[in-house]
């Protein structure tokens, strides 16, 4: 089996900036045990984080225009990505930059794949949406709150979290301007690939890191299921 796992940004930094290095950690020690016990190969999209934010907010006051800022974020996903794969191969980094490096790194027998965006326009979650369509995998969609709310849960208390959703009421809910570092957990793009492809999509909570090995494992956690 193979998953396609996204790992928001939001699990990685803390809101000043700094690296969470204990999550890191764990999210690497439960990688390893679920390797360990299964014959799955994970393919992990890592978003940009508060640092892509940052760079391009800096780029944008100096004039920058959108579709240049998105390599900004690109390269620090990869950044974040190649981190993640440091620390778990030891070894120098291979980020695939299409989707066909991400066949090839597989074929070469990697169980698992680390990665951040390919190109402007798009979030690291429709990213993962690509790959996990070009892979015929399930993807998990790991974030910072328990699914998809009905409404901003941090924002608005009185937002509850959904079991399923549809594509065609995530359309209606996550049209929003999209704009360098703002695409949200939801973009248009990947709500497209997602209904072409029937992609099975489960959104959680990724800290602790367990939730998300859990969910591999086929084992019940909250979370919500999109629905092509
Ligand atoms: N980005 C892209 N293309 C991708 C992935 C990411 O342009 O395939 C850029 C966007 O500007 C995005 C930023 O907001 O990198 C960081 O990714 P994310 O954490 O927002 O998904």
């Amino acid at each position: 089996a193979l998953a396609v796992v996204k790992l928001g940004g939001s699990l990685l930094f803390e809101d000043e900036g700094s690296l969470k290095e204990g999550y890191v950690r764990g999210f690497l020690r439960e990688l390893r045990e679920y390797l360990a016990e299964s014959n799955g190969r994970v393919v992990v999209v890592v978003g940009g984080g508060r640092y892509a934010r940052n760079y391009i907010q800096l780029g944008r006051r100096l004039g920058v225009n959108e579709g240049v800022l998105d390599y900004l974020g690109i390269l620090v996903s990869r950044l974040n990505a190649a981190t993640m794969y440091a620390a778990f191969y030891n070894s120098p980094p291979l980020i695939p930059e299409t989707l066909l490096d991400v066949h090839k790194l597989l074929a070469s027998g990697l169980r698992v794949v680390f990665m951040g965006g390919l190109q402007p326009g798009q979030s690291t979650t429709t990213t993962a949406a690509l790959v996990a369509e070009s892979l015929n995998g399930s993807l998990i969609i790991a974030t910072d709150v328990e699914g998809i709310y009905t409404d901003d849960p941090k924002r608005n208390p009185a937002a509850t979290l959904m079991e399923r959703v549809s594509v065609e009421e995530l359309r209606r809910m996550f049209q929003r301007e999209q704009v360098a570092g703002e695409y949200r957990m939801i973009d248009v793009l990947s709500l497209n690939v997602i209904q072409r492809s029937k992609v099975k999509v489960f959104v959680l909570k990724g800290d602790p890191p367990g939730n998300i090995f859990r969910a591999l494992r086929g084992e019940r956690v909250a979370g919500t299921f999109i629905e092509a």
